[in-house]
């Protein structure tokens, strides 16, 4: 069990001023942000964090809504981080989410779903990687 997790607040979320209330919930949840960045994927680079859905059916369109804006990208800290977050955003599809979820909050549809939360303790570390330097975390 590691006590790190990434998250990112996905371009449906920022565009709809949910980014203050999500950081909130969050910061107010436990977690400590350990990194935190505005940034934005060009296509390559959201078809290259989302590589291991190429295959599926919703890859061209989750690639085209995942840099269709900017993002918050984010490196949380707490005990248990990975299950916690997911417990904290809930359900993939928002209509199946717990309620007081962020997702069943914040998000409208299963693939403009307001955040990521990283599924295991691997990925949290490639996830990390992929938009963090050593030096951009606290
Ligand atoms: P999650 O781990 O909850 O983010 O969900 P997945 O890794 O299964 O899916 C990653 C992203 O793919 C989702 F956030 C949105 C998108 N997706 C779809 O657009 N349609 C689907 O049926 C499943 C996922």
């Amino acid at each position: 069990m590691s006590n790190q997790t990434f998250t990112m607040i996905k371009p449906d979320a920022m565009r709809n001023g949910h980014a203050g209330a999500i950081l909130d919930k969050i910061i107010k949840a436990g977690f400590h942000i350990s990194a935190l960045k505005l940034t934005k994927l060009t296509p390559e680079r959201a078809g290259e964090f989302y590589a291991i859905h190429k295959e599926r059916p919703f890859y061209n369109e989750l690639v085209n809504f995942m840099s269709s804006g900017p993002i918050i990208a984010a490196i949380l800290t707490k005990k248990n981080a990975v299950e916690e977050f997911r417990n904290l955003i809930g359900a993939t599809d928002p209509a199946k989410a717990a309620e007081g979820t962020i997702r069943k909050l914040f998000a409208g549809s299963v693939g403009e779903n307001a955040v990521h939360g990283s599924d295991s303790d691997a990925n949290a570390k490639v996830e990390g990687d992929f938009f963090f330097t050593e030096k951009e975390r606290f």
